[in-house]
């Protein structure tokens, strides 16, 4: 898979592309990341990438040429018609799971990165067939959002991660799945449960019983509780796309009668 990258700031991804999943598809040649510095693309002697907004106000605005120019000199690509040209932008669609699960399949994927107080309309009109935010909140540029594109997609392509970590991906991956699903918010995933390591008691504090019992079908169903219990508290939203089973439903009546007896001691 090939991600051609146009921005202001081409240097800024390459410590990012030298660690993790990054360097390892790239190191095995799952991935190709190309930069490209959208200032190679402008025409005059300042290499000038954005100008004055009409009608007024703050700030200036990407201009339209050199992008389109960018994005044209890499047209003739392997599956050129059918990649994405993605504009960076806080207006996009959000970046989740399955957005990822669909780049990963694409031979190509060019990303865009904005700067300033935005990008000409007619980038996002007529030359950008997507617009992609990845949340809400406030950056400075498309570079980081680029970057979190990357890995997100890049981790997803096949051999890029090992079959021990790759098993996790696999919705349901049997009866040793605690979290199943892949990232939660993603494609009906939920929270994971916590973990412990080493040493059993730190300052006072006890890695729970159940971890230390060697009973692995109790182990199995305590983090299954506790995952289903941390994602009713702070994520309801995804317990409510979540095909559950049998035993979900029971863990979580234990959880909401657990609750409730707590809130009564309260009292
Ligand atoms: C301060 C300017 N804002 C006016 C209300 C609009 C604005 C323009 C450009 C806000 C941010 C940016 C730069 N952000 C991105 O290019 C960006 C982004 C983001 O800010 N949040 C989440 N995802 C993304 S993807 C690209």
């Amino acid at each position: 898979m090939i991600f051609d990258v146009v921005t202001i700031f081409p240097d800024f991804f390459s410590s990012i592309l030298e660690y993790g999943v990054l360097q390892r598809a790239r190191a095995g040649g799952q991935a190709k990341f190309r930069l490209h510095d959208l200032r190679d693309f402008t025409d005059d002697r300042h290499r000038t990438v954005d100008d004055r907004p009409f009608g007024g106000g703050p700030g200036m605005v990407f201009k339209p040429e050199p992008l389109f120019r960018a994005v044209e000199a890499l047209k003739p690509e392997p599956g050129g018609a059918d990649s994405p040209v993605v504009l960076l932008s806080p207006q996009g669609r959000l970046l989740t799971q399955s957005v990822a699960e669909e780049f990963a399949r694409k031979e190509r994927v060019v990303l865009l990165c904005g700067r300033y107080e935005g990008v000409d309309e007619r980038v996002a009109q007529h030359l950008a067939t997507e617009e992609l935010s990845i949340g809400d909140y406030v950056l400075t540029g498309g570079e980081l959002a680029a970057a979190v594109v990357m890995e997100a997609v890049t981790r997803l392509l096949p051999g890029v991660l090992g079959n021990e970590e790759s098993r996790e991906q696999d919705s349901f991956a049997g009866a040793g799945s605690v979290a199943a699903g892949s990232a939660s918010g993603g494609a009906g995933g939920i929270l994971d449960c916590p973990h412990y390591t080493r040493p059993a008691e730190f300052r006072g504090w006890k890695v729970p019983e159940v971890l230390l019992s060697g009973d692995h079908e109790e182990i199995r169903r305590w983090r299954r509780r506790r995952a289903l219990e941390k994602t009713w508290r702070r994520r309801p939203d995804l317990l409510a796309s979540l095909p559950l089973g049998q035993e979900d439903g029971k863990l979580l009546e234990e959880i909401r009668q657990a609750a409730l007896e707590l809130a009564g001691r309260r009292d």
